[in-house]
C-alpha cells in the first residue's frame, strides 16, 4: 500500500531574498526527501509559499520606504523564481496575503473563538502616540528593573537574562520613533497553551524516531510549564481579525502563518481540479504530515501549531518535524544586515544549481550547525563531482563508445569479483532508503556517492584499457557492470542532482520516467545502445574561488562602512575621578556553569590572583560553559555585590558587543589579578 504524504516546507517571510542559510534549514533537504518519495511511487505533496504578514515584512517595508503590499509583492515572486531555478520542486508555492487563506485562517479563529478556546483578556500594552501603534515587544527599548542595564529589550533583558514584559521597563522607549510611549488599554485573544500541555505531552510520546535536538527543545519548553500565547495583534497589516470592534486588530502572524499550509494545499487542489481533494491530506489519519524548518521555528510548529490542530479537532497532526540547526558561513554566523550570505540568485550567476545542491546536501547542518565554506565547495566539487562520479561515467561511457560500439557489452561468464560488484548496486540502494526514510539526507548522499567509488575502484582495478587488447570477454563484463552501475547511478543520483541525471539518463536511453523500485543491477539491457556522455562536472578553478571570496568580503565592508551610522552614540563625558572609582582587574575563568532557570546566565569563577570570585554574566547565548575556562578576561573587581537569579555575583566580566548583538571578550595577557588603568 503506498502512503499518503504532505510535505510542508517553512513559508519564508517575502521580505528578502533567499540565501544559502534557508536552503540548507528546510528547503533543500525538504526537497531531497520529497524527491526521493516521488521516485518510490509514494503520493506526496510538497507544499511551500510566502509569509507575507508579521512585523518582519511592516519593518521591510518602513526601510525601503514603500508599501508592506510593494514588499510582499516584489519578494514572492522572486523567491518563487529562485526556488524554481534551484530545483526546489513544490507541488504549490502559495501565499498568505491570498483570499484564500485570509479566509482560512478567519474560519479557524472563528471556530475556536465560538468554542470557547481562547482567553480574552484586557492589559495596559504601550502605545506610541507619534507612529499611532501598540509597540510590539521587541519595539520597547528601557531600563531593565533587575539589573538597571540601559538596553534592555520589551521581552528580555539581555545582559541579566530576566523575562520582561514591556511595560515593566523603567524609562521605557519606543524604537520607531524614540518617544516615550503611553500606556493604552487594548483587549487581546490567546490560546492557553497550558490547557494543551498534557495532551501534547501524551502525543509527543507516540512520535518516532523525531531527532534529539528537536524533541529536547520541545521537551525543555513543556518542562517549564507552557503559558498563554497572544492569538491576536495591534496592526494594520495582517489577516483582520473577524469578530466586530476588533477594528486595528489582526491575527498574529504565528498564528496564521502555519495555517498557510492549509491554505496553499487547497489552492493547489483547487488547481488540480479537485477541490475537496486536500481534505485528505489534512483530515485522514492515513496521511504523514512533516514539517520542513529551521530550529528557531520548532516551538511554533510541535507546541503552537499542534495545539491549534488539536483545539479545532478535524486536523491530523505532524508526525514528524526533522528540523535543521544553523548554517555557518566561512567560520562566521550567516547574516543578511551584514552582507554576510551567499544570495541563490547571485550564485547562479555563477555556477549550476545542480553543484551546490550537492555540496550542501552532503553539509546539511542536521544535527549540529555546519559550516559553509568556498574552498570546500571547490573541494567537493572537483574531488567528488568531478574525479570521482564524473569520471567514473565519462570513462565508462567514452569506452563503450569507442571500443564497444556504443552497445551494452553481454555479462559472459562473469568471475566473483564482477558480481559482487554488481550487488554493491542493491546493498548500496537498501543503505540510500534507509538513510531517507529516517532523514539522514547527509548519509544519504555519502551512500549515494559510495556506489560511484566502488564503480570508480573497480574500473581502475580491472584496467579495462590493457584486457580490451587480449582479453574481449574480460573487457566486456567490466564495461557491462560498469554501465549498470552508471545506470542505478542515474536514478540514485536523481534527488540530488536532477538536471544533471536527466541529461546522464538521455545519454543512456533510459530516460523514459525513472523508478526506484526499477533500480537493480540490470537496468539496462545487454546489447543496447548508450551515447559517449559530455563531461558531466568541470573543476573550478581557484580564481573563481577567489572571486567569491572578494565578493563576500567587499560586500561585509561596504555593510560596514554604511552602518557606521548604526554605531552607539558616545555617552557623555565623564570627570577623571569618576573613572578612577572604577577597579578593573585582569582576570582568568577558572570554572562555569549554567544556572537553572536563567537561559542567559552562566555562574563564573574568574581567577584575579589575589582571590577567586563568583561573577555571574549574561553570556550563555554566545558561550558554552565548557569553551570559556581558561578564557581571560577584564573585570569590573569592585562593583557592589548583587543577587541574580539566587546567585551572589561579585563583580563584571566586560564584554564587548558587536553589532548583531554577538558579545567578545575583552582579553588581556596580563597576569591574573594585575590592575587594569
Ligand atoms: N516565516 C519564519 C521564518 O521564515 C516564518 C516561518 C513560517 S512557517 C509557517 O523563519
Ligand atoms: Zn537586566
Amino acid at each position: 500500500m503506498s502512503k499518503r504524504t504532505l510535505v510542508t516546507s517553512a513559508l519564508p517571510y517575502a521580505n528578502g531574498p533567499i540565501h544559502l542559510g534557508h536552503l540548507a534549514g528546510a528547503y533543500l533537504p525538504a526537497d531531497l526527501y520529497v524527491r526521493y518519495k516521488r521516485l518510490r511511487g509514494e503520493d506526496i505533496v510538497h507544499i511551500c509559499g510566502s509569509d507575507e504578514h508579521g512585523v518582519p515584512i511592516t519593518i521591510a517595508a518602513e526601510k525601503e520606504g514603500v508599501s508592506p503590499q510593494d514588499i510582499v509583492d516584489k519578494f514572492h515572486e522572486q523567491n518563487k523564481q529562485i526556488f524554481d531555478d534551484f530545483g526546489i520542486d513544490f507541488d504549490y508555492y502559495g501565499r498568505t496575503s491570498s483570499e484564500v487563506h485570509h479566509k482560512t485562517s478567519q474560519e479557524f479563529f472563528t471556530k475556536l473563538y465560538e468554542d470557547g478556546v481562547f482567553v480574552q483578556k484586557t492589559e495596559e500594552q504601550l502605545y506610541d502616540p507619534k507612529a499611532q501603534m501598540f509597540l510590539p515587544d521587541r519595539y520597547v527599548k528601557g531600563t531593565c528593573p533587575n539589573c538597571g542595564y540601559e538596553e534592555a529589550y520589551g521581552d528580555q533583558c539581555e545582559s541579566c537574562g530576566t523575562s520582561l514584559s514591556p511595560t515593566e521597563l523603567k524609562n521605557p522607549k519606543s524604537a520607531i520613533t524614540g518617544d516615550t510611549p503611553e500606556t493604552k488599554e487594548t483587549t487581546h485573544w490567546y490560546l492557553p497553551l497550558g490547557d494543551f500541555q498534557e495532551r501534547l505531552e501524551k502525543w509527543l510520546e507516540t512520535r518516532e524516531n523525531w531527532k534529539p535536538n528537536v524533541m529536547g527543545q520541545v521537551k525543555s519548553w513543556l518542562n517549564d510549564g507552557l503559558a498563554d500565547r497572544a492569538v491576536t495583534r495591534d496592526l494594520t497589516w495582517g489577516v483582520p481579525v473577524p469578530l466586530e470592534d476588533a477594528d486595528g486588530k489582526v491575527l498574529y502572524v504565528w498564528f496564521d502563518a502555519p495555517i498557510g499550509y492549509i491554505s496553499a494545499t487547497k489552492e493547489w487542489a483547487a488547481q488540480q481540479g479537485e477541490p475537496e481533494k486536500w481534505k485528505t491530506y489534512w483530515q485522514d489519519e492515513e496521511t504523514d504530515l512533516i514539517h520542513f524548518i529551521g530550529k528557531d521555528n520548532i516551538v511554533f510548529h510541535c507546541i503552537m501549531f499542534p495545539a491549534t490542530l488539536m483545539a479545532h479537532g478535524d486536523y491530523v497532526l505532524p508526525k514528524n518535524v526533522p528540523a535543521n540547526e544553523f548554517l555557518n558561513l566561512e567560520g562566521n554566523k550567516l547574516s543578511t544586515s551584514r552582507g554576510w550570505a551567499v544570495w541563490l540568485d547571485e550564485y547562479l550567476e555563477d555556477f549550476d544549481a545542480d553543484l551546490m545542491r550537492y555540496v550542501l546536501g552532503t553539509n546539511l547542518p542536521e544535527t549540529k550547525d555546519s559550516d559553509f565554506s568556498w574552498e570546500d565547495f571547490q573541494n567537493k566539487v572537483n574531488s567528488e563531482l568531478a574525479d570521482v562520479l564524473g569520471n567514473f561515467i565519462y570513462r565508462t561511457t567514452s569506452f563503450t563508445e569507442n571500443y564497444f560500439d556504443g552497445k551494452v557489452p553481454e555479462l559472459d561468464n562473469p568471475t566473483d569479483k564482477d558480481l559482487d560488484t554488481l550487488k554493491e548496486i542493491t546493498k548500496q540502494k537498501e543503505k540510500i532508503s534507509k538513510a531517507y526514510e529516517n532523514f539522514k539526507l547527509r548519509e544519504a548522499i555519502t551512500q549515494t556517492m559510495n556506489l560511484a567509488r566502488i564503480g570508480n575502484k573497480y574500473f581502475t582495478e580491472m584496467e579495462p584499457w590493457q584486457t580490451r587488447k587480449n582479453d574481449r570477454t574480460t573487457c566486456g563484463n567490466t564495461l557491462h557492470v560498469c554501465l549498470q552501475i552508471t545506470a542505478a547511478l542515474s536514478v540514485l543520483f536523481d534527488p540530488i542532482l536532477p538536471n544533471k541525471m536527466a541529461e546522464l539518463r538521455k545519454e543512456l536511453n533510459i530516460d523514459d520516467g525513472s523508478s526506484w523500485d526499477a533500480i537493480s543491477d540490470s537496468i539496462l539491457e545487454s546489447n543496447s545502445s548508450i551515447n559517449k556522455g559530455a563531461i558531466l562536472f568541470e573543476k573550478i578553478e581557484d580564481e573563481q574561488i577567489e572571486e567569491q571570496l572578494n565578493k563576500l568580503k567587499e560586500r561585509a565592508a561596504d555593510n560596514e562602512d554604511s552602518a557606521k551610522e548604526n554605531y552607539e552614540p558616545l555617552k557623555e563625558n565623564m570627570e577623571f575621578e569618576d573613572f578612577m572609582k572604577m577597579d578593573l582587574r585582569a582576570g582568568e575563568i577558572i570554572a562555569a556553569s549554567a544556572i537553572e532557570k536563567a537561559d542567559k546566565l552562566l555562574k563564573i569563577t574568574v581567577d584575579l590572583g589575589f582571590e577567586e570570585r563568583i561573577i555571574v554574566s549574561g553570556i550563555a547565548n554566545d558561550f558554552d560553559p565548557d569553551e570559556i575556562v581558561g578564557q581571560k578576561v577584564s573585570v569590573v573587581a569592585n562593583l557592589a555585590p548583587k543577587k541574580l537569579m539566587g546567585v551572589e555575583s561579585n563583580g563584571m566580566i566586560l564584554m564587548a558587543e558587536e553589532e548583531d548583538g554577538s558579545l567578545k571578550f575583552v582579553d588581556t595577557d596580563a597576569k591574573p589579578g594585575s590592575v587594569i588603568k
